[in-house]
C-alpha cells in the first residue's frame, strides 16, 4: 500500500491474536524478558477472599488452570496446607503429575508452617515476609532487625532442607526501599548464593496503592520498585513475582508494568477473586501474556470460557461487563457499533473473540441497536442454518422487522433487549425460509462471527 493507503497497524492489531504490546527501550521500558509467566493463587488468595472450596472444587479449578496454562504459561499454583482438606488437595494435585502449574505451598514465616511443607513433600514455598513498617511494627509488634532475623531463620532452614523459597514482601508499596526492601532482599541473595538454590521474591501491592508509571518513585511506583530490586539488590528478574490487589482499579496496569520492567512472574487469581476488591484477573493477564510474546507461549485462551462456566457453576457471579467473559463482553447494543461490525468486525472489536477465545460476538436488539443489528442478527442465524442469505441494513424486510421491534418497545413499554426467541418470532414473519430452516427457536446457536 502506498503512502496514502490505509494504516491498519496489523503488526500491533493482528485481529487473529490479542493486540501486541510493543516496548520502546528508548523510552526506558524494558522489553519484557521472554521468560515472563503467570503464577496462580486462586486456591490461596482467591479461596481466602471468596469462600472455602471443597476438594472436588479445588481439583476442578486446578484442572482448568492446566487447560489454560499447562503448556508452561502458568508456572505454579499456591496452596494452603493448614486443613486436612488443603493437604488432600496438595496430595491429589501432586498425583496428577503435571509439569505446570506446579503446586507450591503458602506459609507464614514459622518453623511449624515449614514442617507442613516438608510433610506434604512439596519442594517450593511462598513464605510471608511482611516488609512495611505498618506490618512489622503494628501487626507483628517487632522491629526491622528482629523481623528480618525471624524471616531469615525460616528461609535458611527451608534452604537447608532443599526447599526453594519465594519470600512474599507483603505491603511492599508502603515500605521503605532503602531501609526495608533492599537490605532484606540483599540478605536473601546472599542466602541463595550460599545454598545454591533460588530465593525468589514476591512483590506484593497488598492494598492496591501501586502505580504503573516510571516517573513515580517508590514506595508507590511499581516500575522503579522492580528495577531497584534487580539493579540495587541484585535479584534476577526471573525470580521476581508481582502480586497486586485491585483496591484502586489498577491491578492489571500494575501487573503489566511489573512485567515490562523486569519481574518475570505475574501472580493472579481466576476472575480476580480475592481479598476486598480482589486480585489481578488471571484470564486477562493470559491475553496480555500473548500480547507481549506475540504467540501463545503455552497459553490456551480458549479454556477461559470453560473457566468462567466452572466458576459460575460454583456460584460466582461474573459481572455482565467483565472483560472477556462477562455476558456483555462481546455483545453490542449500540446501533452505530452494530453498523460498524456489519461492515467489518475489525471496526469494533480489539481481536476476533471467536478465533481467540471461542466466544462469538453478538448483538442484542433494542430500539438503539438499529437496523444494522437486525441485519447482523439475521445473517448470523442464516449462516447457522446454512442459508445463503446476506441482508444489508437497507433491505426492506430488515426495515419491516425493525419497525416491529420498535413497536414492541414503544407500545408495550419493553425495557430489556429482545431474547433470541422473541426476535425469531418477528423475523419469521418476514423471512419464512429462515424460520423453516432453523425450526424451533430454542435450538438456535448462531455463529455471530459469521454475521457480517
Ligand atoms: C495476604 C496478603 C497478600 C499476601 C501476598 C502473598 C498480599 O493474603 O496475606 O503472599 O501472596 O497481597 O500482600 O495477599
Amino acid at each position: 500500500m502506498g503512502r496514502n493507503g490505509p494504516e491498519w497497524f496489523h503488526d500491533i492489531f493482528p485481529f487473529t491474536l490479542p493486540p501486541r504490546i510493543p516496548a520502546d527501550s528508548a523510552q526506558g521500558t524494558r522489553r519484557a524478558s521472554p521468560a515472563i509467566a503467570i503464577t496462580d493463587t486462586t486456591l490461596r488468595d482467591g479461596q481466602q477472599g471468596w469462600r472455602p472450596f471443597t476438594v472436588e472444587e479445588s481439583l476442578r479449578i486446578y484442572e482448568v488452570l492446566v487447560e489454560m496454562g499447562g503448556g508452561g504459561a502458568i508456572l505454579s499454583t499456591e496452596l494452603f496446607l493448614y486443613t486436612r482438606r488443603d493437604r488432600e488437595v496438595a496430595r491429589k494435585i501432586a498425583e496428577y503429575g503435571h509439569d505446570y502449574p506446579k503446586p507450591v505451598a503458602w506459609i507464614r514465616a514459622s518453623m511449624e508452617d515449614l514442617k507442613l511443607v516438608l510433610e506434604a513433600g512439596l519442594d517450593e514455598a511462598v513464605v510471608l515476609t511482611s516488609i512495611s513498617d505498618y506490618h512489622i511494627l503494628l501487626k507483628l509488634g517487632l522491629d526491622r532487625r528482629r523481623a528480618f532475623e525471624k524471616y531469615l531463620s525460616v528461609v535458611e532452614e527451608a534452604l537447608k532442607q532443599g526447599i526453594t523459597v519465594r519470600c512474599s514482601l507483603e505491603d511492599a508499596t508502603r515500605a521503605s526501599l532503602e531501609r526495608n526492601i533492599i537490605p532484606f532482599v540483599r540478605r536473601l541473595v546472599g542466602l541463595s548464593e550460599r545454598y545454591g538454590l533460588p530465593v525468589k521474591v514476591k512483590v506484593a501491592d497488598t492494598l492496591g496503592v501501586g502505580l504503573p508509571f516510571p516517573d513515580i518513585p517508590p514506595p508507590r511506583g511499581v516500575p522503579r520498585l522492580i528495577r531497584a530490586i534487580v539493579d540495587e539488590a541484585g535479584l534476577r528478574g526471573e525470580w521476581i513475582e508481582f502480586h497486586g490487589h485491585n483496591d484502586l482499579g489498577l491491578a492489571v496496569a500494575n501487573h503489566l508494568a511489573a512485567w515490562l520492567y523486569g519481574a518475570a512472574m505475574s501472580n493472579c487469581t481466576l476472575f480476580g477473586i480475592g481479598e476486598r476488591a480482589g486480585n489481578c484477573p488471571l484470564e486477562v493477564m493470559l491475553i496480555h501474556y500473548i500480547g507481549i510474546r506475540g504467540e501463545d507461549g503455552g497459553a490456551n485462551p480458549r479454556a477461559i470460557a470453560k473457566a468462567a462456566r466452572l466458576m459460575r457453576s460454583l456460584g460466582f457471579r461474573i459481572p455482565e461487563f467483565h472483560p472477556l467473559v462477562g455476558e456483555n463482553a462481546f455483545r453490542t447494543k449500540a446501533g452505530i457499533h452494530a453498523d460498524g461490525l456489519l461492515k467489518s468486525p475489525e471496526v469494533y472489536l480489539p481481536f476476533d473473540p471467536l478465533r481467540v477465545l471461542g466466544i462469538p460476538y453478538t448483538v442484542a436488539i433494542t430500539p438503539y441497536s438499529g437496523k444494522a443489528a437486525v441485519a447482523l442478527w439475521i445473517n448470523a442465524h442464516a449462516s447457522v442454518a446454512g442459508l445463503d442469505l446476506r441482508v444489508a441494513k437497507d433491505d426492506p424486510r430488515v426495515d419491516a422487522v425493525y419497525r416491529e421491534v420498535l413497536r414492541v418497545f414503544d407500545e408495550e413499554g419493553r425495557r430489556e433487549p429482545l431474547a433470541d426467541e422473541e426476535m425469531m418470532e418477528i423475523v419469521a414473519r418476514h423471512f419464512p425460509e429462515l424460520a423453516e430452516k432453523l425450526g424451533r427457536a430454542e435450538a438456535v446457536e448462531p455463529r455471530w462471527g459469521d454475521g457480517g
